[in-house]
């Protein structure tokens, strides 16, 4: 054993390292065994696979483990710089897989699995989808701890530990139907809790001063109703290096703090059961990929978070160095996933001046140099705001230190616009009108040294527009890191068959240094490769047929071109024009223009937010036109349709290897980034996109001759919103009135008059936001091109390999070494 010491204060512990017993990859056969017999009791394999998954599950913990422990070691042996990532949402998916390819256990452990007589990839099905997030937002979270491990970053993530993730989504005659995601029921064999390290969230109450011995004045938040912050520790392998980092999970309970004055006037059980106030906290997340609903229950997850990661982080420190902070920014830095957790700012300054007493200057110091954040966002409806009286009645310190925040703020814009009072007013972190708001983006402006966009026409259009006056005050915070996702789960894992192929012609260090894909680039016209390329790509295309059959009834023919977009539903995504386009194809096929018609089918998929009514009204629109193609026989040969349900991140993993064409549509500047599109080019699929988000850098990279580009420019935009009149250009264009014709008429909901009469209505608005029926004509332009393309299978093979061999720089390895230079100023371990 090894001996550390610690000093706490005044007290000196001596803390004994065990030396842990030997697993390695000849103990896994047993392990598993063990486990599988011992730790969950069971003798016979049983249908669901489900304990043999566990124990397979708990035998790679075990190496996970050990590696965690080692890590931490290396950190607490030197004082290190490192981050924490802020952030309500991590979609990590599925684990095992991943763990599997980053610890190089894959062949141990079919080998091991052999004896029960059955394979991984069954084994692996038994996994529930840890679906803690949304949408991109989450998923990129997830995509970045991944990239920090490989890439020997000390970055912690931080988030809540939901009981309840993204509900389950079921079509019910062409209707979303919303299901509560229990994914802990079964067990979550990744998780090691740490009860003891719990830390106590104050909510409601009210401020006290009082004065200390030497006169000082200090304030106290009493009267509080608290709960406990309870963590998990998920364990985050990085690529075989050895390095294990943690997502730490908090959980509420209640404290063990009975309510006196209930409990003596015998109200014993109505004490306890009101304990399970606290335990709502962490029960569910919010299912809002695009707006804020100013929920109440929202607000206090956020501040839950922000205020036990806070309180773990702080602690470590006081236990290590005592209450010295003066050099604390030296070896902290804070992430901040959108707003959501910017509370933060504020709860740092109150730990830091109630907590530990520095003086304002002080904290304000580390709290301005340690927190940076990430806008994700351009829509409005998306910006949060919470009303003042909220936040009064439930965190009442918070606010206090906000507006003290926001008057020395507003100090500094009238230094800098002297006289000019409307400044002041537009640029206040609390917004006037009959209920006063908070505006958490100002809030994260102002308390971060760091702003970014996460693509580089994102990051313009918030310099130059909704965060301009901040960018003229403070033009060195504004900074752009565009998205990226890993190329272990994203290529490597989901796609073996190419993993392989790639790996037969480059070596395999492409999967922990991505920019070698660009070797492909030589291979792209070579015609036995091209060959072999197509092989893989139609395999997958068999397994993507044999999940939309199993899951949707509908037949995909493997010979078609496979034509995808899986998204968050929402307008700004316009999967309506890509039913439009679709019923363009059904209106061609049924008048008989099918002289140079490719086949294809067209794949959706994707959950709209339960209280979004247009997205609702979508998917239904998308269900019904999918059911009139597919049962008409002169549709058979030429186009399917299929709505695949509850598209996740597993569904993803699927869908992107067998995918042709990328739909990449929404409106342009409306699309912060994008993700999915990288993880279809990273997998060969060629995108027809609108210039927007990170398309346009998708472009830059494969060339504009190997992308199909349409529509409207961002800058174009506002000038055609001015004078947009879509019933004339529906008159104009033959196909789009044909179109609308047929949906007019009531073709798709014969027997539901009316149903679709709120998106005819939206497409024919002088005000539609989204420009449908602008772009029409030159997406149906683009479609026709792309599918004559697809003809000649050597040409689009070559463009197929292009996309991939230029998609290096879309790993977030290369947007993570960005964070990490350009913001953190991390060292690797
Ligand atoms: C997405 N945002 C962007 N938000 O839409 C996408 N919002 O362009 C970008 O690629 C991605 O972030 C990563 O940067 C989201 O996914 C949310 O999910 C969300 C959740 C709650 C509240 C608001």
């Amino acid at each position: 054993t090894t001996d550390e010491t610690i000093e706490a204060g005044a007290v000196c512990i001596v803390k004994h390292w065990l030396d842990a017993p030997k697993i390695d990859e000849n103990t896994l056969a047993d392990d598993l065994t063990r486990h599988f017999y011992y730790t969950l009791g069971r003798d016979k394999v049983g249908e669901s696979h489900l304990y043999l998954y566990n124990a397979l599950a708990l035998t790679i913990r075990d190496r996970l483990v050990a590696r965690c422990r080692a890590t931490r070691q290396h950190l607490h042996k030197q004082k290190t710089r490192q981050a924490a990532y802020l952030s309500l949402e991590f979609l990590m998916g599925r684990a095992l897989g991943n763990a599997l390819l980053n610890l190089d256990m894959t062949d141990s452990s079919r080998a091991a699995l052999s004896e029960y007589c059955t394979s991984l990839e069954r084994v692996a099905e038994a996994e529930h989808d840890a679906g803690l997030g949304n949408g991109g937002l989450g998923r990129l979270a997830a995509c970045f701890l991944d990239s920090c491990a490989s890439l020997g970053l000390p970055v912690m993530g931080y988030g809540i530990r939901y009981e309840y993730g993204m509900f389950n989504q079921s079509i019910d005659n062409g209707h979303q139907i919303e299901q509560p995601d229990n994914w802990l029921r079964e067990g979550h064999p990744w998780e090691l809790s740490a009860p003891e390290q719990a830390v106590r969230i104050k909510f409601f109450g009210h401020v006290e001063i009082y004065k200390d011995k030497n006169g000082r004045e200090h304030r106290a938040w009493v009267g509080t109703q608290d709960v406990l912050a309870v963590p998990y520790d998920v364990p985050v392998p990085g690529y075989r290096n050895e390095v294990v980092n943690t997502l730490r999970l908090w959980k509420s309970e209640a404290t063990d703090e009975f309510d006196l004055s209930e409990f003596n006037a015998g109200s014993y059980s109505e004490a306890v059961a009101r304990k399970n106030l606290a335990e709502q906290i962490t029960m569910v997340l919010y299912p809002n990929d695009a707006s804020e609903n100013g929920k109440e229950l929202r607000l206090r997850q956020q501040y839950f978070l922000s205020s036990a990661s806070l309180q773990d982080i702080l602690r470590t420190w006081v236990s290590r160095y005592g209450e010295d902070f003066s050099d604390f920014a030296q070896y902290h830095v804070f992430q901040l996933n959108d707003t959501h957790p910017s509370i933060a700012v504020a709860e740092l300054m109150r730990l830091l001046l109630d907590e530990y007493e520095l003086d304002w200057d002080a904290a304000w110091q580390i709290t301005s140099t340690t927190m940076a954040y990430t806008n994700h966002t351009l829509l409005p409806e998306a910006l949060e705001r919470w009303s003042v009286p909220l936040f009064a009645k439930l965190l009442p310190r918070l606010l206090e230190i906000i507006y003290e925040i926001n008057a020395r703020f507003l100090a500094e814009v009238a230094l800098h616009w002297p006289g000019d009072h409307d400044k002041q007013r537009q640029l206040s972190i609390i917004e006037e009108g009959p209920v006063q708001h908070v505006r958490m983006a100002y809030l994260a402006i102002v308390g971060s040294f760091s702003v970014n966009g996460v693509a580089a026409l994102h990051t313009e259009l918030l310099k130059q527009g909704l965060f301009n006056d901040f960018y003229q005050l403070w033009p060195q915070k504004f900074n752009n890191k565009t998205n990226g996702v890993t190329p272990r789960r994203w290529l490597a894992h989901c796609n073996p068959g190419l993993s392989q192929l790639i790996g037969s012609k480059i070596g395999a260090n492409w999967v922990a240094d991505f920019s070698q894909i660009s070797k492909l680039r030589d291979l792209a016209g070579d015609k036995a490769f091209q060959q072999q390329w197509r092989e893989v790509k139609q395999a997958n295309k068999q397994r993507l047929a044999a999940f939309v059959k199993a899951r949707t009834g509908v037949e995909f023919d493997v010979g078609m071109l496979f034509d995808v977009q899986v998204k968050r539903i929402h307008e700004y995504k316009r999967q309506l024009l890509n039913v439009l386009h679709v019923i363009h194809l059904y209106d061609r096929i049924v008048r008989g223009d099918v002289e140079q018609f490719v086949p294809r089918c067209v794949l959706f998929g994707g959950k709209a937010a339960p209280g979004y009514y247009m997205a609702k009204k979508i998917i239904k629109l998308i269900n019904n036109v999918a059911d009139v193609i597919n049962k008409d026989p002169r549709c058979e040969q030429l186009l399917k349709v299929a709505f695949v349900p509850n598209y996740n991140v597993s569904a993803m993993e699927v869908i992107c290897p067998a995918t042709d064409l990328s739909e990449q549509i929404s409106t342009a500047g409306k699309e912060a980034s994008g993700t999915g599109n990288m993880k279809f080019m990273m997998n060969g699929a060629i995108t027809i996109g609108t210039l927007d988000g990170a398309n346009i850098e998708i472009r830059d990279a494969v060339g504009a001759e190997n992308f199909f580009l349409f529509g409207a420019k961002a800058e174009q935009v506002e000038e055609i919103k001015r004078h947009y009149n879509p019933s004339q250009l529906i008159a104009a264009d033959e196909d789009l009135a044909r179109v609308m014709a047929l949906l007019e008429c009531g073709h798709f909901n014969l027997f539901e008059p009316h149903l679709f009469d709120d998106i005819i209505a939206a497409i024919r608005s002088p005000n539609d936001p989204w420009l449908v029926a602008y772009d029409f004509p030159s997406y149906v332009q683009q479609q026709q091109h792309a599918a004559l393309l697809y003809h000649d299978q050597d040409a689009w093979t070559r463009m197929s390999i292009l996309n991939t061999a230029a998609s290096g720089i879309f790993s977030s390895d290369r947007t993570i070494q960005q964070y990490s230079d350009e913001i953190w100023r991390l060292t690797p371990m």
